[in-house]
């Protein structure tokens, strides 16, 4: 028995699941979940020595590989002054105006401690804002598991084949209302059905949480219209394509403007963080400013900052760090592209910058409907002969691939290379 195997079942003994997030139980994948003991670069090592070269990096926060030694250092800089205060500091100002610096439609933005949170409290404040209860998302999309959001959500939702939660009244989900990504008609159908009562829209700018579906050519811009026409916000969760895509974002990459905007993940640099942020006559609806409630014990937590800072610093100065990483994902996508061509196989590869999966489908991949006819079966042989060569990938067919920059043009080559084989071998 391998320590992995050991520790989770000691561990379901006393965590649901023995996991403390669905998604790592590898429930979908039918192997046991590697329990991991360090990380360093692009590397991850496992509690039984095994080392993986890592395609989830903590599912996004780890764009610049793990352990950087900037943001260790300034960790341990921050936790020789004290953990947390439970009270303002010169962080939290320095982070909210680093925040603002680099993403053109926030003018005001408050930390909380999760994806899950700042999701939760944007679509608060839209709903203070505008007086409006309803909220239109799209199937597939995952923006956390607040109740409200719960609702046909990707991620360990989906991957779990949970079409909405256990244990949500529908007086919870009641003014959710659900459209399909990349179809503008199912968006206006709703805003021609109930437009007065839509206090705005929430959309993934590119869904990373069915695998990863990008946004068609106008469906952005179309978002940003009719919320405009029907007087709803719109708001972004960047809570994966924040200072992923580019310093800016999915709305600096696409050049749409939202009203609201979610990020975690790399603002955190590994520590957990989230926050919303956006124009400024929104932001000021909240306490204490507004009458919009939110609050938080450790939001700004000063180690937090410290990480996140270090972090957003680092991608901020180091030259052409986006060109860099997006044009070495290029090559990388592109060549398991053309791998998948060579082997005659029809599966279906999405990527942009350095996010990426392969749907085992043979249709194009643009919506939940179309991810969701994949065969997980496929996705969980590929996932367990990428493992045993020591290419950790993300457990689930509907996750994606996260390359970071500690990646080198020879190990992604080795990647290749693995997956070649893996396609002589498959027997899909
Ligand atoms: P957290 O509450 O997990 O920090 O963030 C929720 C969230 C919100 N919005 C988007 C677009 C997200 O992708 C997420 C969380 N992402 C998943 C990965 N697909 C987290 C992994 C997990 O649940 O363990």
């Amino acid at each position: 028995m391998t320590r992995s195997e050991m520790l989770f079942t000691e561990a379901a003994r006393f965590i649901p699941g023995g996991v403390n997030s669905p998604v790592r139980a590898f429930g979908s994948v039918g192997e046991t979940p590697r329990f991991i003991a360090s990380a360093k670069g692009a590397y991850m090592t496992d509690v039984d020595g095994n080392t993986y070269l890592d395609f989830v990096g903590s599912w996004g926060p780890m764009i610049l590989g793990h352990s950087h030694p900037v943001i260790l250092e300034a960790v341990q800089e921050a936790c020789r002054e004290g953990l947390s205060f439970g009270a303002a500091t010169e962080r939290e100002v320095e982070m909210a105006e680093l925040i603002c610096s680099l993403v053109p439609s926030i003018d005001m933005v408050r930390m909380v401690n999760s994806g899950t949170e700042a999701v939760m409290s944007a679509i608060r404040v839209a709903r203070g804002f505008t007086g409006r209860s309803k909220i239109v998302k799209f199937a597939g999309c995952y923006h956390g598991h607040s109740d409200s959001m719960l609702v046909k959500a990707g991620s360990g939702v989906m991957t779990a084949g949970i079409p909405d939660s256990a244990g949500v009244p529908a007086g919870c989900t009641q003014d959710t209302l659900t459209a399909v990504y990349n179809d503008l008609e199912s968006v206006k159908e709703l805003f021609q059905a109930c437009g007065s009562e839509i206090a705005a829209v929430i959309v993934e700018p590119v869904a990373a949480n069915m695998g990863v579906v990008l946004p068609e050519k106008g469906f952005l811009e179309g978002l940003r219209r009719v919320c405009d026409e029907y007087g709803a916000l719109l708001i972004f969760d960047e809570v994966i394509t924040g200072f992923r895509l580019s310093l800016s974002g999915a709305q600096g990459y696409f050049g749409v403007r939202p009203d609201l905007t979610t990020f975690g993940k790399i603002i955190g640099g590994g520590m957990p963080v989230g926050a919303y942020g956006g124009r400024r006559e929104v932001m000021e609806l909240i306490a204490p400013s507004g009458p919009v409630y939110q609050a938080g014990t450790l939001s700004g937590n000063p180690v937090a900052m410290a990480a996140g800072l270090a972090g957003l610093r680092l991608l901020r100065d180091t030259p052409g760090f986006y060109e860099d990483l997006n044009q070495k994902a290029d090559r990388f996508f592109e060549g398991m592209k053309d791998a998948l061509a060579e082997a005659g196989k029809p599966w279906q590869l999405n990527h942009i910058g350095s996010l990426g999966c392969i749907f085992f489908t043979k249709g194009p991949v643009s919506n939940y409907a179309q991810a969701k006819t994949s065969d997980t079966k496929a996705f969980a042989e590929y996932f367990s002969f990428m493992l045993r060569q020591g290419i950790y990938l993300a457990p689930s067919q509907f996750e994606a691939m996260f390359l970071s920059a500690a990646m080198t043009d020879g190990e992604l080559e080795g990647v290749l290379e693995s997956f070649k084989n893996y396609l002589k071998e498959s027997q899909f």
